[in-house]
């Protein structure tokens, strides 16, 4: 990347909706900068999750906190912790991205922050979740 500025701040998130991160700078006194990854030519698979908390049930409504950890078949695993903000003066989405390389489906385990489980079978990769939280969820 030939790219120098004064820059303040970066935020990632999936600007053109097309399973990976692209990235956007801010710009002291300038305008702010977008980066789009080309990753999809990789034609690799993701998914994208979005929890929504249950404040009556102790946890808040943006579910930070929360950590996702993704199993894809015998090629590993991936873990997000949903957070309200990362670094100096940067807030990402809410919705965690996660790449599972060539695999199709994915096995999610939900811990969240009142630490509670909440498990998912089969997802379908390239395709968007939300995920409220489960009052049966267990310890
Ligand atoms: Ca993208």
């Amino acid at each position: 990347m030939d790219f120098v500025a004064n820059s303040r701040s970066a935020a990632y998130l999936d600007f053109d909706n097309d399973g990976d991160l692209d990235v956007i700078v801010n710009n002291y006194h300038d305008k702010a900068q977008l980066f789009e990854n080309q990753a999809n030519t990789l034609n690799n698979n993701w998914l994208k999750i979005r929890l929504v908390g249950a404040p009556e049930h102790g946890v808040n409504q943006d579910a930070i906190g929360a950590q996702i950890i993704v199993g894809f078949g015998d090629k590993g695993y991936s873990w997000r912790q949903v957070s309200g903000s990362q670094g100096y003066m940067s807030v990402h989405p809410k919705e965690q991205s996660i790449g599972l390389g060539k695999s199709t489906q994915a096995k999610v385990v939900i811990i969240w922050p009142n630490g509670k489980r909440q498990g998912l079978d089969n997802l379908k990769a390239n395709q968007s979740y939300t995920v409220k939280y489960e009052a049966n969820a267990v310890q």
